[in-house]
């Protein structure tokens, strides 16, 4: 059906088409599932937002690693309804993609035959409670600065999905820096595991907002399209820009030694991370790839019989209500 809908729009994008559909874009009006739209448009949103939606949902694997060994029965708690609130993020943007023809098993067999990316960021791993409170505080805090302009975004089922997407991660946020404030204000092994942590997940939290523009294959048309809203580097800026003042407060240092605030411009200069590592993890070598990918094929193949049961009552009840008619 997608393949359907991409070729068959091919024909039908003639210059005037184009330069009408990118007056609405301009005049910020929301394009909707059922309006026309170029197929390239299509296209590139179904891969941002799939691989957003996958993101959210093998994000769920590092913190879930320690939903067993959190240290108390209230942080437990609290990480348990951050991992079920990314599941469901995951969902907003599974059915945001469907309204653009295409359906979740497709997105998920792209997926898991490597035809589609997720973050690079989750192919790290989370070796102690420290990261819980990282991956918080700087993977949750680089999701908000991409997704709060997100909100703002062209395509209207994506826009929304974002809104409320964008309050659950404010939480996810401070419980992140609560957990890295706890431990700096604790004993001197607790101050240097939050440090350690700080250490491992800065640069790869860098690279979550992809390459830099000059090297970054889609960020100009996707402006133009509204389908992102920022380059790369300029969010990336703003994040150091917010997150030093934290990691300040914490008395953490930050493990840039070129880090230094500039008046004139009014923001940090800072160290780039280091692309060929961020290439490899993109391109299935980072240190967890393999592990993310098979549990997401084993959680796909042992949940067949639920989606077999689930298509056996649908089609049943459809038979009953023709047999009504
Ligand atoms: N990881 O031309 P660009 C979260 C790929 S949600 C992997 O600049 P674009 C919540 C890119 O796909 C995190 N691949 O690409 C949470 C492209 O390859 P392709 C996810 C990356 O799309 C927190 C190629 O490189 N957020 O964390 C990455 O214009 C805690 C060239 O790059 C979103 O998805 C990367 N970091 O810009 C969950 C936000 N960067 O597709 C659980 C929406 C680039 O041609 C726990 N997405 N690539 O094969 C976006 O804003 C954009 O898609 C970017 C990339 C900024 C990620």
């Amino acid at each position: 059906m997608y393949a359907q809908m991409i070729a068959s729009q091919a024909s039908d994008e003639d210059p005037k088409r184009l330069a009408a559909f990118q007056k609405r874009i301009d005049a910020g009006e929301k394009i909707e599932p059922k309006d026309w739209m170029p197929s390239e448009y299509r296209k590139t949103l179904i891969r941002q937002i799939g691989q957003h939606a996958h993101s959210e949902i093998v994000g769920q694997l590092p913190e879930g690693n320690w939903i067993t060994r959190a240290p108390t029965l209230e942080r437990k708690a609290i990480l348990l309804a951050k991992v079920q609130d990314e599941a469901g993020h995951g969902l907003y943007l599974y059915c945001a993609a469907e309204t653009l023809g295409i359906s979740r098993d497709q997105l998920t067999e792209m997926l898991l035959d490597g035809r589609m990316k997720y973050s690079s960021i989750f192919n790290y791993p989370t070796l102690t409670w420290a990261d819980i409170g990282a991956i918080g505080w700087l993977v949750d805090g680089a999701a908000i600065m991409n997704q709060v302009p997100l909100q703002r975004t062209s395509f209207g089922p994506y826009a929304r999905a974002m809104i409320r997407i964008c309050k659950e991660e404010s939480f996810h946020q401070r419980q992140g820096f609560d957990i890295m404030m706890k431990m700096c204000n604790g004993s001197k092994e607790q101050k240097t595991m939050a440090q350690n942590a700080l250490d491992r997940f800065w640069y790869p939290s860098l690279m979550m907002f992809g390459p830099s523009d000059s090297d970054s294959i889609h960020s100009e048309q996707s402006m133009a399209w509204k389908i992102k809203m920022n380059s790369n580097d300029e969010l990336r800026q703003k994040f150091v820009d917010q997150t030093v003042p934290q990691a300040n407060l914490l008395r953490l240092t930050v493990p840039d030694p070129n880090l230094k605030w500039k008046d004139k411009r009014k923001g940090y200069d800072f160290t780039m991370p280091d692309w060929d590592e961020f290439l490899a993890v993109i391109n299935g070598n980072g240190p967890c790839n393999a592990d993310r990918l098979s549990a997401r094929k084993k959680a796909w193949t042992e949940g067949q019989w639920v989606r077999d049961g689930l298509q056996a009552h649908a089609k049943k009840n459809a038979n009953i209500m023709i047999a009504a008619e």
